[in-house]
């Protein structure tokens, strides 16, 4: 839970982020919006110029967001044609929020300014893709990192290398330009995808990760959820040996014995 005491910080680096080239002081609007009592007109307007601030840097965010999207779903409609089938399940998109964006400035020790937020937060704009099978996920940044005017940066591969709870999911940045009145910004998206697998384990464990303050007695819920996730990687392995032979993209007979030495066993 956020202290009292660093959400008045927040508000004061903010504040001072903003106001630097406008010559108000930046303690006075801080104390005036933490007391606990009516706004004077002063205070609404700082508030509005704060919230304006943000806004502002948060737009280009979403626009980058939507240009993105569109990217995807160009690339799967592309793939469809190609290969008959859509890889893409569907593609959810958040943004987030001022608060969490400052509180992780915070987790980082980095100042909680505006420009600290720009330059340091990579997630502000986010993109999670579900796809049916794991190697969908690999083709689809080696696609975007084939399109010239993007930039792919820190690739973090949860699923060659899953957390030690067992998450699984392939994060990555990818820089976009995007044209705004003032000129062209190359903007960070952050990627997620995953299958639909492992997208029905992590919505579960954030589930799970809530009510786990309640422990089952002799329970050990962390191993469990673990185990769940190693279950379903396996299963995934099997679907995807499946999906090459039958898409004729030659299973190696050593994977198809595999399969078929489970049934008969
Ligand atoms: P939201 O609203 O889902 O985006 P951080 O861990 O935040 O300091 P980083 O490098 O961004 O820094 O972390 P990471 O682990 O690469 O990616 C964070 C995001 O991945 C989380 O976003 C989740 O969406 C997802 N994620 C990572 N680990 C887990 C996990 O163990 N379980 C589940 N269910 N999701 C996970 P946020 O920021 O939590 O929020």
């Amino acid at each position: 839970m956020r202290s009292e005491g660093s959400l008045n910080e927040i508000r004061l680096n903010a504040s001072v982020s903003y106001r630097r080239d406008h010559g108000v002081s930046a303690k006075d609007v801080s104390d005036k919006l933490t007391q606990n009592r009516i706004l004077t007109n002063n205070d609404i307007d700082a508030l509005t110029v704060l919230e304006f601030a943000a806004q502002d840097i948060l737009q280009k965010y979403h626009a980058a967001m939507r240009q993105m999207e569109a990217r995807l779903e160009t690339l799967d409609q592309d793939l469809k044609l190609r290969k008959s089938r859509n890889p893409i399940h569907h593609i959810e998109s958040r943004m987030k929020s001022v608060p969490s964006i400052f509180e992780k400035l915070e987790r980082y020790g980095k100042d909680t300014t505006l420009e600290a937020m720009e330059e340091y937060i990579m997630d502000i704009a986010g993109l999670r893709v579900i796809v049916s099978y794991v190697q969908d996920a690999y083709s689809i940044l080696d696609h975007l990192e084939q399109q010239d005017d993007l930039e792919v940066v820190t690739v973090k591969d949860y699923i060659a290398n899953p957390k030690p709870n067992g998450y699984r999911s392939l994060h990555f940045i990818v820089r976009i330009p995007v044209f705004f009145l003032d000129g062209k910004k190359s903007v960070p998206v952050e990627i997620q995808i995953r299958t639909i697998a492992m997208d029905f384990w992590a919505s579960l464990e954030h589930d799970l990760k809530y009510k786990s303050v309640h422990e089952i007695e002799g329970v050990d819920v962390g191993a469990e959820l673990k185990a769940c996730s190693q279950i379903i990687s396996g299963v995934e392995k099997r679907m995807q040996i499946m999906a090459n032979a039958l898409e004729g993209n030659g299973a190696p007979p050593q994977d198809l014995s595999m399969l078929i030495g489970r049934q008969r066993g």
